[in-house]
C-alpha cells in the first residue's frame, strides 16, 4: 500500500471528522485518508457556506483573540476567548488589557471557524463597571441542556472590590446569553474555570495569585462552599488561569505559573478535584519572543486532545493584544503529559484548492527563508515567506489536493529581478509538482504554471527556491 514517510519532528496531527491520524514518526496510509477525507467533506459540507476559512495558527485571523476556553457542546468545537482590543480614547492605561466584550465562535473541523459575534458586553452586565475594559478570561460549560458563561470583570464601585466573577445564561451555546444580576457572591478574582465532576458536583476554580476552589450549587450560579486556596501551587512566580480536567480517573490542574521570566504552562494531577494535587511538569515553555501571558485549555475532540493556547502574533510589539493557537496534544501511557511545542502550521487539513498561507509552515529550511509580515501598519493582512538563497524551502504538511487531477498553480509573488520556484511534494527533495516563474517586479503578482505531475490526495507541500534573485511569496493555490 502506498505511504508517506514524514519527518520525526513536525509534530503535525490531522482532523479528520472523527478521526485523527499521526502523521509524524508514522507512516500515513493514503487510502484511509482519502477515505477520511470524504467522510469529513461530507459531513462538514452542509455547514460550509456560513463559514470564514481560517486554518492555521493563529486560528481567528480578523481580531484578537486571548484566553481561549475550549469547549465541546453536542459535537462541535467551540472556543469563547477574551477579546483584546487596542485602548480608545476613553481607557487610560495604553499598556494594560483593554476587554470590552466576549465574542464566541464554533467549528467541525478546527480549521474554518464561525463567528457567532458578542454574547456579553460591559455595557449590558448590571454589576460591572462599563468604563473598566476588563472582560478578562472567561468559560462556559453546559448543565441540563443551559449554557453557563463564567466571565470576570471589574464590579461597579461600591458593590464590591476588584474583580468579580458574573455568570450569564443561554439555551443555545451560540447564545443570546443573560446575564446576572449580580456577580457570583464570595468570590473576588480572575480566569474562573468551571468542571462538573462524574457524581453531578460542580466546582469553580479561579485565581488572585494563588489558586482558589470551591463548590457551585446545583443551580451553577451560587457557592455551596466557601472558595479555599488550593495550597499545593506555586507561592512564588504568579500562578493563575486554572483548568481543570478529567482524565482517566486523574484530575488535572494546568495553570500557567511565572517560573522565570514569563508564563510557562504547568500541571499537577490528583485523585479528588479540590486536591492535594502533585506537580508534573510543564506543557509549554515559555514564549521565545517574550509574550508574557500564556492562557490555555486543554480539549478532548474526536479522539484527539489539543491544546488551545494563545500567543501575541497579531501584535509583536506589544504583548497585551494576543490571538488564540491550537497545537494537538498527547499523554504518555502513565498519564503524563508530553510537552507540546508550539507550531504556526497549528492543526486541521488544508484544502490545495484554497490559498496556502505557507508562511504558516511546518519546517523550515536552516538557512535562506524567514517569514515578515505583509504590511507591518495591519498585521491581520498576514505574513510572506521569503526565500532568499538557493535550494532554500519551506515545507507546509497535510495539504488535501483531492481525487480529481489539478491542472495548474497559482502563486502570488514578487521577485525584484525574478526567479524560479519549484513546488514539490513529501520532503524537500520530493517530486516536482511544479516550476513557477515569477516575473522580476516589485509587487506581488499572481503567476500561473501548469502541474507537471499530479498526486492525489494527502500530501506535505514543499516551496523551494531554485535560482533567480530572493522571492517573496504570499500564498499558493491549485486550480
Ligand atoms: O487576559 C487578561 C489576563 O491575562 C487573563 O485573565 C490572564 O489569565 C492572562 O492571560
Amino acid at each position: 500500500m502506498a505511504s508517506v514517510k514524514i519527518s520525526p519532528n513536525g509534530g503535525q496531527f490531522v482532523f479528520l471528522s472523527g478521526i485523527t491520524e499521526v502523521i509524524n514518526r508514522n507512516h500515513i496510509n493514503l487510502k484511509k485518508m482519502k477515505y477520511y477525507r470524504n467522510l469529513l467533506l461530507a459531513v462538514t459540507g452542509a455547514c460550509l457556506l456560513a463559514i470564514t476559512v481560517n486554518g492555521q495558527n493563529p486560528v481567528i485571523r480578523d481580531q484578537f483573540t486571548a484566553d481561549p476556553t475550549a469547549r465541546v457542546f453536542n459535537g462541535k468545537m467551540y472556543l469563547f476567548p477574551s477579546h483584546d482590543i487596542p485602548a480608545p480614547e476613553k481607557f487610560p492605561r495604553k499598556d494594560w488589557f483593554c476587554m470590552e466584550d466576549y465574542h464566541v465562535f464554533s467549528s467541525s473541523n478546527l480549521t474554518d471557524w464561525t463567528d457567532h459575534g458578542v454574547i456579553v458586553t460591559q455595557e449590558k452586565v448590571p454589576w460591572v463597571n462599563a468604563e473598566s475594559f476588563s472582560m478578562w478570561a472567561p468559560d462556559c460549560v453546559e448543565r441540563n441542556g443551559k449554557y453557563y458563561f463564567y466571565f470576570p470583570a471589574n464590579v461597579k464601585s461600591g458593590s464590591g472590590r476588584g474583580f468579580g466573577i458574573g455568570v450569564a445564561v443561554a439555551d443555545k451555546p451560540e447564545g443570546p446569553y443573560v446575564p446576572q444580576p449580580t456577580p457570583i457572591a464570595g468570590i473576588n478574582g480572575i480566569d474562573p474555570c468551571v468542571f462538573i465532576d462524574k457524581d453531578g458536583q460542580a466546582y469553580i476554580y479561579y485565581s488572585m495569585n494563588r489558586i482558589f476552589g470551591a463548590k457551585l450549587k446545583e443551580n451553577m450560579l451560587e457557592l455551596e462552599t466557601k472558595p479555599v486556596v488550593l495550597n499545593e501551587f506555586p507561592a512564588k512566580g504568579l500562578v493563575e488561569g486554572p483548568f481543570l480536567f478529567e482524565r482517566k480517573g486523574i484530575y488535572y490542574m494546568t495553570y500557567p505559573h511565572v517560573e522565570n521570566q514569563t508564563e510557562r504552562l504547568e500541571y499537577a494531577i490528583s485523585d479528588n478535584p479540590m486536591g492535594p494535587f502533585k506537580y508534573k511538569g510543564v506543557i509549554m515553555d515559555e514564549s521565545p519572543t517574550g509574550c508574557w501571558t500564556n492562557h490555555h485549555s486543554l480539549v478532548e475532540y474526536n479522539g484527539q486532545w489539543y491544546l488551545f493556547y494563545h500567543h501575541n502574533d497579531y501584535s509583536p510589539k506589544f504583548d497585551k493584544n494576543r490571538s488564540a493557537r491550537i497545537d494537538s496534544l498527547f499523554f504518555n501511557e502513565d498519564g503524563t503529559i508530553r510537552k507540546v511545542i508550539p507550531t504556526l502550521r497549528g492543526v486541521g487539513i488544508t484544502n490545495a484548492t484554497g490559498k496556502i498561507e505557507i508562511d504558516r509552515y511546518s519546517h523550515i529550511s536552516p538557512k535562506g527563508a524567514s517569514i515578515a509580515l505583509l504590511d507591518t501598519s495591519n498585521t491581520f493582512k498576514g505574513w510572506k515567506t521569503l526565500l532568499s538563497g538557493q535550494n532554500a524551502w519551506v515545507q507546509y504538511n497535510t495539504v488535501d489536493f483531492g481525487s480529481k487531477k489539478l491542472k495548474s498553480v497559482q502563486v502570488n509573488a514578487a521577485s525584484l529581478s525574478g526567479s524560479t520556484i519549484q513546488l514539490r511534494l513529501d520532503k524537500p527533495d520530493g517530486i516536482i509538482l511544479a516550476e513557477v516563474k515569477i516575473p522580476a517586479g516589485k509587487e506581488m503578482k499572481i503567476t500561473e504554471s501548469r502541474i507537471s505531475k499530479f498526486q492525489k490526495g494527502i500530501h506535505h507541500l514543499i516551496v523551494t527556491m531554485k535560482d533567480g534573485s530572493p522571492a517573496e511569496i504570499d500564498w499558493v493555490k491549485f486550480k
